[in-house]
């Protein structure tokens, strides 16, 4: 997700960060950079043009701080910006539902809202296990546009393991009311309701939601979007706000190669948040949206952050907290390397943490299931290794790296590999920590 501008705004900001001068020449170079991949991502052009003229007035406006040299005090500003484009460093991040709510999702067609509907359920059954609680959770759904779309939701409640309710009307509004008289009479503590989508706005569409928001007033209701869709996108979001109104909306799709030009834009062109973003088909994947991290990493930081959460569901607090660390302090030795593989291989596969790394777009399934074999080939040779050679692999000469390749079964040029590869781990390491003085 929004590779794509992590890519170009890497390339133009990286550049400048050596400029020891800043001249209205070299600002404008970049200005007009960051234009092209913005304009590239499918950005609205009066929203690209109030972004590069905050940036611009910013750079004019603001004293370079004395420990900045100027190429970063350009980053600096362009991260602040940006930040303010996708909803500000205190953005509300995760929502939180009350008791009872309904919870109601809407969009067009095809946009992801009966996946959403079960990843939001799967995320408050998350929320409340963590403080060691249980929510009455119903799933229903007043699609009767698509024969299957109904099934479908009941298919999904079975995997999110909560309740699923069939009403017997299939008019929308009666539909809508027997759903809420079950789920009152039954006690569910949230009703995560399902609505049928249409390819186009459509006025029936529109005028069946209108009904059912003023019969079931729903505590929330999220927007969903294609992040495919691009600047259609915000048009269709501006007529779900004028006509029915919600409160934030829901990214889906952010796992596909996107150019992100939606997201960039939704916050500022709408005044409303994104509160989630869908990166993937299953019913986890479903990511806060915050936007200090979206900033990091489209300005090519990687998205370290998000990672380590990720890993967090996988693995101990502790463990996760000690990686963080060294990673920002740039200490980093082969025992740690071994460790990061292992988490690599807790997280799950290595696309999805591709995703977060910066400079690393789309990586071929081939290349993928060599990285896979790659990660297991340098655990077992790591493995072989003394615990002070881990540490010092400078130790490693030619003696030692054969006694290590027999111990794991490998060729000394695989060492070799390992060595190289734990280099240029240590130099991204390295790239982040120096990042980090800037921030
Ligand atoms: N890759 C990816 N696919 C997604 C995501 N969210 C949904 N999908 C897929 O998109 C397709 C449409 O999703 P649905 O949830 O059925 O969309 P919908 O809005 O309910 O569609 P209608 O009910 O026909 O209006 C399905 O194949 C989903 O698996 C996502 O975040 N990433
Ligand atoms: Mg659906």
């Amino acid at each position: 997700m929004f590779d794509f501008l992590s890519q170009k705004f890497s390339g133009v900001l990286w550049w400048l960060k050596d400029r020891g001068r800043l001249t209205e020449e070299n600002i404008d170079q970049a200005l007009g950079q960051v234009k092209e991949a913005l304009i590239d991502a499918d950005v609205p052009l009066d929203i690209i043009h109030q972004f590069l003229d905050s940036i611009k007035k910013d750079v004019v406006g603001k004293k370079v701080q004395a420990s900045l040299n100027p190429g970063h005090f350009f980053i600096k500003i362009v991260h602040e910006q940006l930040l303010h484009f996708l909803g500000g460093a205190h953005a509300l991040t995760a929502p939180t539902f009350q008791i009872p709510s309904v919870i109601m999702v809407m969009g067009l067609q095809g946009s992801g809202k009966t996946t959403t509907v079960a990843k939001l359920a799967h995320w408050a059954i998350k929320q409340a296990a963590t403080r060691g609680k249980k929510r009455r959770i119903l799933l229903a759904s007043v699609d009767f546009y698509r024969p299957a779309a109904i099934d479908q939701l009941e298919v999904l409640a079975g995997k999110v393991g909560v309740d699923f309710f069939r009403p017997a009307s299939t008019d929308v509004v009666k539909a809508a009311c027997e759903i809420y008289d079950y789920f009152k009479a039954k006690s569910y503590e949230f009703l995560f309701l399902d609505t049928a989508g249409r390819l186009h706005i459509d006025d029936q569409m529109m005028q069946e939601l209108v009904q059912i928001n003023a019969k079931l007033a729903p505590k929330h209701k999220f927007l969903v979007l294609d992040a495919m869709t691009g600047q259609e996108s915000l048009r269709v979001a501006r007529a779900f706000s004028d006509a029915i109104g919600f409160e934030s909306s829901i990214l889906t799709k952010m796992d596909s190669d996107t150019r992100g030009g939606a997201a960039f834009a939704f916050r500022f062109a709408l005044g409303k948040p994104i509160a989630f973003v869908g990166s993937g088909e299953k019913i986890d994947d479903l990511e806060n949206f915050i936007p200090e991290r979206m900033a990091s990493r489209i300005l090519g930081m990687g998205d370290i952050l998000t990672l380590i959460e990720k890993a967090g569901e996988n693995i101990d607090t502790k463990q996760q907290e000690a990686m963080s660390k060294k990673m920002l302090q740039g200490n980093f030795n082969l025992q740690d390397f071994a460790d990061q593989l292992s988490m690599v291989d807790k997280i799950g596969s290595l696309q999805k943490i591709a995703r977060y790394l910066p400079g690393v777009g789309s990586i071929s399934p081939e290349a993928m299931e060599k990285g896979q074999v790659e990660i297991k080939k340098f655990k077992a040779i790591i493995s072989s290794m003394t615990p002070k050679e881990r540490v010092l692999p400078q130790l490693l000469d030619a003696s030692r790296k054969k006694r290590i390749a027999g111990g794991a079964g490998v060729l000394v040029a695989d060492v070799n590999q390992l060595l190289q590869r734990f280099e240029q781990s240590k130099q991204f390491v390295k790239m982040f920590k120096n990042v980090g003085k800037f921030r």
